[in-house]
């Protein structure tokens, strides 16, 4: 297929790039971290977005090499903020893949980079379908100081019973539910639900797609501890990303 081609050949033609999103703890609203996120612009067709180009490097082995390149540059940026860690997208045969925690393991250690810098970010579709050996991974990641964010949370279908079994930092519930929020009391109850329930299993809450005041006042109001969204920055540029990181707002 054409855009598996061109994929094949992005990283050589210098067409992809990382983008920056700020997550920010809830009181001084403080940046703690920043999401890092991919971007393809292709010289012949402009940009194309992860959620078309990533799923067809998950059909095939390019995933991998994609992996490795937005590992590589994150670790790369992380040296340049003062304090913050930096959030990887890592997909469900990345997480699989053989020898994931040494490989990890040993890119970060190249790098010079403390592992309590790094959080791992993952989906319940990673973790569930062999939650066994998922459980086994992610507890070897967390006993290297790796955080881990369960992504997505709330869109796919965790049994609540088996998350006690892994080694988690913090859930990030999905933008659906905050962007219903303000419309819906299902998707108010949900987030509620969400909070109390990484409350009661000592992890932290991230909100994400958060754009408004409102969202912001209703997210605080039911402690949430962490939130990303538009209304306090868009994914901004390796640039921008340290000029807001040194200045900690
Ligand atoms: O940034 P945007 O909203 O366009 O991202 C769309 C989707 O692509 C999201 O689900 C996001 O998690 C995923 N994504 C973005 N960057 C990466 C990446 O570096 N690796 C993986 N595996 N997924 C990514
Ligand atoms: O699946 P994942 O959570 O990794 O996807 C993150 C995606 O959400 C990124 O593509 C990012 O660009 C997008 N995003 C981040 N903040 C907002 C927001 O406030 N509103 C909307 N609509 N999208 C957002
Ligand atoms: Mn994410
Ligand atoms: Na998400």
């Amino acid at each position: 297929r054409a855009i598996e081609g061109g994929l094949s050949q992005a990283i050589a033609k210098g067409e992809l790039s990382l983008v920056y999103q700020p997550i920010v703890a809830r009181e001084e609203l403080e940046v703690i971290g920043f999401e890092a996120l991919l971007r393809w612009n292709t010289n012949d067709h402009g940009p194309i977005s992860p959620a078309v180009f990533i799923p067809i490097a998950e059909e095939t082995n390019l995933i991998h090499e994609l992996g490795d390149w937005v590992l590589g540059e994150s670790l790369k940026v992380l040296a340049e903020w003062p304090s913050q860690y930096v959030s990887v997208n890592f997909s469900p045969r990345q997480f699989r893949r053989h020898n994931f925690v040494a490989r990890l393991v040993e890119t970060v250690q190249r790098a010079g980079i403390d592992p309590r810098r790094v959080q791992i970010e993952i989906t319940e579709t990673a973790i569930f379908d062999d939650a066994d050996r998922a459980a086994d991974t992610l507890y070897k990641l967390r006993q290297m100081g790796f955080r881990i964010a369960l992504d997505d949370f709330g869109t796919g279908y965790s049994s609540l019973y088996n998350i006690r079994k892994f080694a988690l930092d913090c859930l990030k519930i999905d933008r659906s539910f905050i962007d219903g929020m303000g419309r819906e009391r299902e998707s108010a109850a949900i987030v509620h639900s969400i909070i109390h329930l990484g409350h009661a299993l000592g992890l932290g809450v991230i909100a994400e797609g958060v754009e408004t005041e409102a969202q912001l006042q209703a997210l605080r109001v039911a402690g949430c501890s962490h939130m990303q969204g538009y209304f306090f920055s868009r994914p901004v540029t390796q640039d921008v990303a340290c000029e807001i990181a040194q200045a900690r707002y």
